[in-house]
């Protein structure tokens, strides 16, 4: 059989669209496909919940691919590393308590996993709002991430979940978003988001645990992105707090969708 070019053309579009509007209504909408939210999308998945990621970039993975400086290995923890084993990745004890593994397989792993597990991924698409009502977030407003760059005006489509996961890491996009414009205070000291604070990975790791939790009604916040919002430190690439911060936040939420 030859092949025909509108056939191939239309098994994509048919198949996406299918996809896309079978997770427009969501029990967890996770934002950011960095390790925080590839393991807490994972675990929810393995929990049975339908739960998608939405990355802005074409690539998952955020920070972990580049490992620390681009040498492409991270370090964990013993904690971190039994994670990593659990779930098939090698690891290698190399100073004494710190055990490193390969940032692409750590990446691959996480992202085959989690698929297979039934965790949807939609890449290429970038949160810039969120959906609320009666002080709750409800669900998330999603664009192309191509339209953001070239900044046309066009206006987004929406996502409904039950719960949202914010994990973008460093700039906290969706809390910030939510600070800005939907007027209620976030469920920090100050009722902002308190900034994150320069690097002390010792400390680092301990809080980003803490601080996974919920950051506004409907808004559970993890990985680096819960140091930010709280006020904690930065801990470079050592990756042990991401996991268990994803694993943590999976573990609240799937009790909440239990009640
Ligand atoms: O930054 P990132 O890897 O977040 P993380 O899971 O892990 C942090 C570590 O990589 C490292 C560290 C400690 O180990 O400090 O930095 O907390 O991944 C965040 C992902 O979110 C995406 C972004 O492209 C990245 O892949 N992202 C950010 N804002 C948006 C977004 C947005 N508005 N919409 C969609 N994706």
């Amino acid at each position: 059989m030859a092949l025909d070019e509108i056939k191939i053309s239309r098994a994509i579009i048919k198949r996406f669209m299918e996809k896309f509007i079978d997770y427009l209504d969501i029990d967890v909408a996770i934002v950011g496909a960095g390790p925080s939210g590839m393991m807490a999308a994972l675990e929810l998945a393995k929990m049975g919940r339908k739960v998608a990621v939405f990355e802005r970039k074409l690539s998952i993975g955020g920070g972990m691919w580049g490992g620390g400086m681009m040498f492409n290995e991270i370090v964990v923890q013993k904690e971190g590393s039994d994670i990593l084993n659990e779930l098939g990745i090698k690891t290698i004890e190399t100073e004494d308590g710190l055990f490193t593994a390969d940032s692409v397989e750590c990446v691959t792993t996480l992202a085959s996993l989690a698929c297979k597990a039934g965790a949807k991924f939609f890449n290429l698409m970038s949160v810039e709002d969120v959906l609320i009502s009666n002080g709750r977030v409800n669900g998330l407003v999603i664009n192309w991430t191509s339209v953001e760059m070239a900044g046309l005006h066009i206006d987004p489509l929406v996502v409904r979940s039950k719960y949202v996961i914010e994990a973008t890491g460093h700039p906290v996009e969706v809390l910030k978003v939510i600070q800005r414009k939907c007027g209620h205070k976030l469920l920090t000291p100050s009722g902002e988001i308190e900034g994150e604070r320069s690097m002390c990975a010792d400390i680092a790791e301990t809080t980003t645990l803490e601080n996974t939790k919920e950051a506004f009604p409907g808004v559970y916040v993890a990985g680096m992105a819960a140091n930010a919002t709280f006020g904690s430190f930065r801990m470079g690439p050592i990756f042990g707090g991401m996991l268990l911060s994803g694993r943590k936040i999976a573990e609240i939420i799937n009790q909440k969708l239990s009640v």
